[in-house]
C-alpha cells in the first residue's frame, strides 16, 4: 500500500515540476595544456596593463606616455597611421572572458595536427587529414567545424623540442614578441570583441621538418560579426565560463595538475528556473554554459544568474550570483581616429578555486546547506532513475537513485538546517513520506534475498 502511494506522489510531483530538462553543453573537451593557454589569455584580457607589467613590457615613448599607463601599447602599431600614440589606450581596460567553443577547438586542434603531419607552419592549410582544401584559412576551418560565421582570428606557434614549451611560455611569447613588428599577436588576443576561443595543441616526435609542438588559438565573435554584416539569423550568445582548479602551488593561477574535471555546473535565471544548458568541466577543468533560458531566449543585460557548481569527487559545492553585463566594444584594429563601436552583452567570467567550495551535507540534493523534506521529494522524483547526479538524489555517486541514497539522506536528516523559530511543526506529511521510503527499501531487499 505504502509503495503504491509514493508512486502516485512521484507522478504528481513530476507533473507539477515538469519543465524541459537542461541539456549538456558541448564545448569540446579542452585538455589541461589547452586550458592553461585560455587561462593565460583570460588573465591578460581581464587586465591587459597588469599583464604587460607582469611580463616587463615598457612603453618608452618620451614624455607623452604617462608613466606606466600604456605599457600594454608597447610596440603596437596600426597600419596606415603616422602617429601611433593615440591608439595605445584602445588596448587598456578589461575585456570579456573568452569562452570555449567546440567548433573553434576542433578547428584549432585539427590545424595543429595538419601542420605537424604535413610539415608546414602557416595560417593556410597545405595538406589536411580533416578535409580542408589547400589554401584554407582560419575562417574556412572554423566554419567547416560548425562555427556560425567566417570572422575568426588566429595565432599559431611551434617549437622543435617536444614538451619543453608550456602554454604559459607560448602565451608570454605571443604577448611580448619583441621581434614581431606591430605586435599583431598581442593585439589579436586582446581584441575586445572576441567572445569565443579554441586553443588546440599537439606535442609529438619531430616531423619531417623537425618540429614537434604546435599551438593554434582561434578567436571568434558571432555577435560582433552579426553587428557588422547582419547575417540571418543573428546570433548573440554569451556564456558563463571559467576554469575550476585546485591551486596546489598557491600562486593564484591555474597550471596543469590543478584541474578539476567532472564538476557539474548548473545555471539558473533570476526566477530560479534552470537555463537551457548545463556543463561538466572538461579534462582541463574548463567550462562554458550559454546564457539561454529554458525557452531558448537570451538572458538580458542587468539580469542575475546563479551558478551552482558541484564537485562529485569531494562532494563540495559553490553558489555564485553574477549579473550579466553589457557595454561597448570597439574595433581596435582600424586607422580611423574614432573606431566603430558596438554595444554587446559580455560573457560572465567565473574561475573557481577548490577552497571556495563548501562541503555538502549528505542528502542535501538542492544544495541549500540543509537536508530536509525538499531533498526527499527530489530523491523520490528520481527514484530508480539512472544517469542522475547529486542534485537529483544520487548521493553516493553511483549514477543511480535508490535506497542507498535514501539512507544517506535519512542519516543526515535536518543536518545543516536552521533552528526553526518557535515550536517545530509536526512534520506529518514528511513522516509519511519517510515511512514510504523505508518500505521501498525493505521491498527491494526482500526481493534481493529471494533471488
Ligand atoms: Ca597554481
Ligand atoms: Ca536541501
Ligand atoms: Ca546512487
Amino acid at each position: 500500500m505504502k509503495a503504491k502511494w509514493i508512486f502516485g506522489l512521484s507522478a504528481w510531483m513530476l507533473a507539477v515540476l515538469s519543465s524541459p530538462a537542461a541539456q549538456p553543453y558541448d564545448f569540446g573537451n579542452p585538455s589541461p595544456e589547452e586550458e592553461w593557454m585560455r587561462f593565460c589569455i583570460n588573465r591578460a584580457r581581464t587586465d591587459p596593463e597588469a599583464e604587460a607589467d607582469r611580463l616587463g613590457l615598457d612603453n618608452t615613448h618620451g614624455d607623452d606616455v604617462p608613466d606606466g599607463a600604456y605599457d600594454v601599447g608597447e610596440g603596437i602599431t596600426i597600419s596606415g597611421v603616422a602617429d601611433q600614440r593615440t591608439y595605445w589606450s584602445r588596448y587598456q581596460g578589461p575585456r570579456q572572458y573568452v569562452a570555449w567553443s567546440a567548433a573553434l577547438n576542433a578547428a584549432s586542434r585539427n590545424h595543429c595536427d595538419d601542420m605537424h603531419t604535413y610539415s608546414f607552419f602557416s595560417h593556410y592549410t597545405a595538406g589536411s587529414s580533416h578535409g580542408y582544401p589547400n589554401g584554407s584559412g582560419p575562417d574556412y576551418r572554423g566554419y567547416a567545424e560548425g562555427y556560425p560565421n567566417h570572422f575568426i582570428g588566429e595565432n599559431i606557434a611551434t617549437n622543435n623540442s617536444a614538451g619543453s614549451y608550456t602554454a604559459e611560455t607560448v602565451h608570454n611569447g605571443l604577448f611580448t614578441e619583441p621581434e614581431v613588428v606591430g605586435r599583431g599577436h598581442r593585439k589579436n588576443l586582446l581584441h575586445s570583441f572576441w567572445r569565443e576561443i579554441g586553443a588546440g595543441r599537439v606535442s609529438r616526435p619531430p616531423n619531417l621538418s623537425g618540429w614537434t609542438d604546435f599551438w593554434t588559438t582561434d578567436f571568434g565573435s558571432d555577435a560582433f560579426y552579426s553587428q557588422v554584416v547582419d547575417p540571418w539569423p543573428p546570433i548573440d550568445t554569451v556564456y558563463v565560463t571559467g576554469t575550476v582548479f585546485d591551486d596546489l602551488d598557491s600562486d593564484g593561477a591555474y597550471q596543469p595538475g590543478e584541474q578539476m574535471p567532472g564538476v557539474m555546473v548548473r545555471v539558473y535565471d533570476s526566477g530560479g528556473a534552470e537555463l537551457q544548458y548545463y556543463a561538466v568541466t572538461a579534462d582541463g577543468g574548463g567550462y562554458s554554459v550559454p546564457l539561454l533560458t529554458g525557452a531558448g531566449a537570451d538572458v538580458p543585460a542587468g539580469e542575475n544568474v546563479e551558478v551552482l557548481m558541484f564537485d562529485p569527487a569531494g562532494q563540495r559545492y559553490l553558489r555564485a550570483v553574477r549579473t550579466v553585463q553589457d557595454g561597448d566594444v570597439v574595433f581596435e584594429d582600424t586607422a580611423a581616429e574614432v573606431p566603430d563601436t558596438y554595444h554587446q552583452r559580455f560573457n560572465v567570467g567565473l574561475d573557481v578555486e577548490a577552497d571556495q567550495l563548501a562541503q555538502a551535507v549528505g542528502g542535501d540534493a538542492n544544495l541549500d546547506g540543509c537536508a530536509d523534506g525538499l531533498d526527499y521529494i527530489i530523491w523520490s522524483n528520481n527514484y530508480q532513475q539512472s544517469d542522475r547526479w547529486w542534485g537529483e538524489g544520487d548521493f553516493d555517486g553511483g549514477g543511480y537513485v535508490d535506497g542507498l541514497d535514501y539512507i544517506i539522506w535519512s542519516n543526515n536528516y535536518l543536518q545543516g538546517c536552521p533552528a526553526a523559530p518557535g515550536p517545530v511543526p509536526e512534520p506529518t506529511g514528511l513522516l509519511l513520506l519517510t515511512l514510504a521510503g523505508l518500505a521501498l527499501i525493505r521491498r527491494r531487499r526482500y526481493k534481493h534475498h529471494q533471488s
